[in-house]
């Protein structure tokens, strides 16, 4: 009888996490607007991926700003040149992160980058994700 409630308490607790690993929210960590040179810049951060799913960010949309774009870009070596090109996704694996920074793929920003705050909407596959980012003007 005590083993059936055991077994019972187990395939419940077993359900619960679960539920949990897919149902878990990527965040994000770590975000920092960098200029590199007028009117061009990027967005730096860490995509962080508690589920057991592959997490894909696939758009980034600068909402403040006006009129700044955002492209995803992955930048590569090629007959030591360096060079980027735009990407579709940028994906974190399960129960994994991805950095988005300047070498490797990162967020190109394009547009007037003067501003002291910054509000991005990412869009993953599953869901999207609002961030803001303070900048300290130098
Ligand atoms: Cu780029």
């Amino acid at each position: 009888m005590a083993m059936r409630w055991l077994v019972a308490v187990l395939a419940i607790a077993a359900t619960a996490v679960l539920i949990y690993l897919f149902a878990a929210f990527p965040y994000v960590t770590d975000a920092e607007v960098i200029v590199t040179a007028p009117d061009v810049g990027m967005l730096s951060f860490t995509l962080v991926n508690p589920s057991i799913r592959t997490v894909c960010l696939t758009e980034v949309e600068v909402m403040e700003p006006t009129g700044v774009k955002a492209e995803l870009h992955v930048t590569e070596i090629r007959d030591g040149v360096v060079t980027m090109k735009p990407v579709d996704k940028v994906c974190a694996p399960p129960l994994g992160r991805v950095r988005l920074g300047h070498m490797g793929y990162h967020v190109m920003l394009m547009g007037p980058l003067n501003s002291s705050r910054y509000a991005f909407l990412l869009r993953l596959d599953s869901t999207t994700l609002t961030i803001t980012v303070e900048t300290q003007r130098r």
